[in-house]
């Protein structure tokens, strides 16, 4: 007690005076001070970026200030960054999730440094406020999440110390911070990106940002802009800069010397034959920048860009660098199982892989901008990019609102500005919905501000487009427009897309449609899934049903995959084939946490997603790639999840391959049911069903994808097929085994009344009756 009365004086002397503190007294209190003495510098004078993300202590409290930290009883805990304390908590089975401040530590041991050198601390995002402090100090902090920010920590490093860097992150509900909590997703909290130690010169180059205006097939012109810090006053500035083409040949240079500017533009000469950024050949250039005194090299940086142009003609189609696109997209959140949106750049990357092995060419990064490498992947990959500002529902704010949301969509433009991938600057998502604020509904109001953003997305990038979805007053203020359309899920049939998207681009002159699709739960599955007509049929084991037309299937479907791979088929051999539609993208490519839905198969968590949470694709995955991958040839027979089945003997059941090969036969018990060729006009599966009879017991199904006649790729499964009815669930049978990473799968399964495991879903079923529910738990 007596030693943190000492210390918590010590604290606010420290943030009065900067007194220096005793390196004894600090390792007293955190007690961890060793393991950072190492010195991470490198012997440099130029700029060093260097990672700091190991070796941080996490504090799970709320104290407002450093000096009251000493009051707190909580432990801290040694973690690695990235972090966000709502890994677990957003989807237990209790309503809401930890929504408050945190404190997290980090000792950085700083040499003696070169004169002049600045360090900064570059955060990649810290949701959802954040407050820097640097041996005691405040250095900086930042409003809003989902973007990077530095803090200059020169004035309050020690050299040849060990100096304390203390982050209080903050996701309290705060309205006054897009996005609206009201939003169909978690709002973590968290040192949740990477964090950087940034050693620069006392001048430097701060940002450059990358325009093409005019790019064709035989030239293109490079715009550069640099922002620059001359903290020395040097008199005698100039750059030297050059683009550099992916083998490392300069194809460009440009030389200019500097009068005392801040900020400097210049053009290149023009590219001939530019090799052009494109969804299948996603090449990049990179622009050198080099910043000299007199003869003296002070600071150099690089980015990398790419050259191509891009148009939604009116009313449809899209065209890329000339040629007719058609945008086959899906949404990413940001989070996987078990980390909430705490996660290694290899997963970012595995997500965008994913992503592009499925196919597709677009994707929409729902709601909020997302992690550098997201980015960084989608331009190296040839995904073209949606990136959103955060304004997700709650309609408008105060002015405290206003300012952080303008800000954040400056700073979103700011930093992803060079991305070859980025063709559209979102300014919202449902925006006028469930206000935070009174008046917060008011149409004029959000038209007004939607006009100021659209404005200021022109104004700082006048190359890109900008787009809002279903805040149809606003269709007419932004370039691009995506209204709300979700045939067979929310309402209608899925039948009904292309009169739906038809009606849409007559009255959208740029149309976009982003968002359909529908909740899967893995394993679920059904014989005879609500039709395209939405009919939901009886099963054959019940007597005296009659066919029900339903209104909504998000309410009363089944949630099976079966119904799902229906839907997205039928809505790609539309899309795929339709000659005027830019294209359309599919919510959302993986499960991801809501603080909504409670109710779901799996509470609190929207089950749209190609993939689990933990990127295992369902059979929807499969549907996509099968119409969209041209490449990989596969053949996957539906379902990999679905081997147990059973019916009435001699009634043909439906097996369906989801393939992209020529032709596929399907081989039942090694006897072949023949031969059928893909065709995107029929449906189901593009004509590569069968209705096949199944045996009793085991049965083993073989697709073959051929083509040009020869086989060149296979799939197998084991179905196990009952011709007797099962009852109705009268138990649970648990068990569990113990799995090679050290989890534990916990299996869950019903039974009837003789104790048989009941494999067959009925449409009827309802929310929780789950034929069986797999979870992982971490020891
Ligand atoms: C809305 C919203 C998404 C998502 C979706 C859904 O369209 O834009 O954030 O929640 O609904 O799953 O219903």
């Amino acid at each position: 007690m007596k030693l943190k009365i000492i210390l918590s004086s010590v604290f606010i002397l420290l943030s009065i005076s900067n007194s220096v503190l005793a390196q004894n007294k600090l390792e007293e209190f955190f007690g961890n001070l060793n393991e950072s003495n190492e010195n991470i510098f490198e012997d440099k004078s130029f700029r060093q970026t260097i990672n700091i993300n190991d070796n941080w202590y996490y504090l799970e409290d709320n104290m407002d200030a450093p000096e009251n930290l000493l009051q707190s009883n909580k432990q801290w805990e040694k973690i690695n960054l990235p972090h966000t304390w709502n890994n677990f908590d957003a989807t237990d089975a209790e309503p809401g999730y930890r929504r408050n401040a945190s404190w997290y530590e980090k000792n950085l041991f700083v040499p003696v440094l070169n004169k002049g050198t600045i360090l900064k601390l570059y955060f990649e995002g810290v949701n959802i406020t954040s407050d820097v402090y640097v041996n005691g100090q405040r250095a900086g902090g930042h409003i809003g999440g989902y973007l990077g920010f530095e803090i200059d920590i020169t004035p309050f490093i020690k050299e040849n110390s060990t100096n304390i860097i203390l982050v209080r992150a903050d996701n309290s509900y705060n309205p006054e911070v897009p996005p609206s909590q009201k939003s169909d997703f978690v709002i973590f909290g968290g040192i949740s990106r990477d964090v950087w130690l940034k050693v620069l010169p006392s001048s430097y180059i701060n940002r450059i940002h990358i325009s093409t205006p005019d790019v064709s097939e035989t030239s293109a012109s490079t715009h550069v802009k640099v922002w620059i810090e001359n903290n020395a006053d040097f008199k005698n500035l100039s750059i030297k800069a050059a683009v550099k083409d992916k083998d490392n040949n300069e194809v460009l240079k440009f030389t200019k010397a500097l009068s005392l500017e801040k900020i400097i533009e210049f053009d290149f000469t023009e590219l001939n034959a530019p090799n052009l950024w494109s969804t299948d050949n996603p090449y990049l250039y990179t622009v050198e920048i080099s910043l000299k005194n007199d003869d003296k090299l002070i600071d150099t940086y690089s980015d990398r860009f790419g050259y191509r142009w891009y148009e939604f003609k009116n009313n449809g189609p899209f065209y890329l660098n000339g040629k007719r696109l058609l945008l086959r997209g899906t949404h990413r959140h940001e989070e996987y199982a078990g980390l909430g949106n705490a996660l290694p750049n290899s997963l970012h990357r595995k997500d965008i892989e994913m992503i592009k092995e499925m196919g597709a060419n677009f994707v929409r990064l729902a709601h909020y901008p997302q992690d550098p490498e997201v980015y960084k992947t989608c331009d190296e990959l040839g995904i073209i990019v949606w990136d959103e500002n955060p304004w997700c529902r709650g309609g408008i704010g105060n002015e405290e609102w206003k300012n952080n949301d303008r800000k954040i969509l400056s700073e979103m433009i700011d930093q992803n500005y060079n991305h070859p991938s980025i063709i559209i600057w979102s300014l919202g998502n449902e925006i006028y919905w469930l206000p935070d604020f009174p008046g917060g509904g008011n149409i004029d109001s959000i038209k007004v501000f939607l006009k100021e953003l659209n404005d200021i997305a022109h104004e700082k990038d006048p190359y890109r487009l900008t787009s809002v979805r279903k805040f149809y007053e606003g269709s007419d203020i932004v370039d691009v427009f995506s209204p709300s359309i979700w045939a067979g899920w929310y309402s209608g049939v899925y039948k009904g897309y292309q009169k739906a998207i038809e009606d849409s681009q007559n009255k959208y002159l740029k149309l976009l449609h982003v968002e359909y699709g529908g909740s899967s739960h893995v394993g679920r599955h059904t014989e005879q899934p609500i039709t395209g007509d939405g009919f939901l049929n009886p099963n054959e084991w019940e007597e005296n049903v009659n066919q029900v037309k339903v209104q909504n299937v998000a309410n009363i479907g089944d949630w099976s995959e079966s119904y799902i791979a229906d839907l997205f088929d039928w809505h790609l051999r539309f899309s795929e084939q339709s000659e005027t539609l830019t294209g359309n993208a599919q919510w959302a490519f993986k499960d991801f946490a809501t603080p909504l839905r409670p109710e779901n198969p799996i509470p609190y968590m929207n089950q749209k997603g190609l993939v689990d949470r933990e990127g295992k694709p369902k059979d929807a995955y499969y549907v996509f790639k099968s119409y969209w991958n041209t490449k990989n040839k596969f053949c996957y027979i539906e379902s990999h999840t679905w081997t147990d089945r059973s019916g009435p003997e001699n009634l043909k059941r439906e097996v369906c391959v989801y393939s992209n090969c020529e032709e596929v036969e399907l081989l039942l018990n090694s006897v072949s049911q023949g031969k059928h060729k893909k065709d995107i006009t029929k449906f189901p599966a593009s004509g590569l069903s069968w209705n096949i009879n199944f045996i009793s017991g085991k049965n083993i199904l073989e697709a073959i994808g051929y083509e040009n006649g020869k086989e060149i790729t296979r799939d197998k499964i084991e179905v196990n097929y009952s011709f007797v009815k099962n009852g109705t669930a009268d138990d649970i049978k648990l068990s569990y085994e113990k799995l090679p990473n050290g989890n534990l799968l916990i299996t869950a399964l019903a039974v009837d009344i003789n104790g048989e495991y009941i494999f067959q879903t009925t449409v009827q079923v309802i929310y929780m009756r789950t034929t069986a529910r797999r979870r992982e738990v971490q020891l």
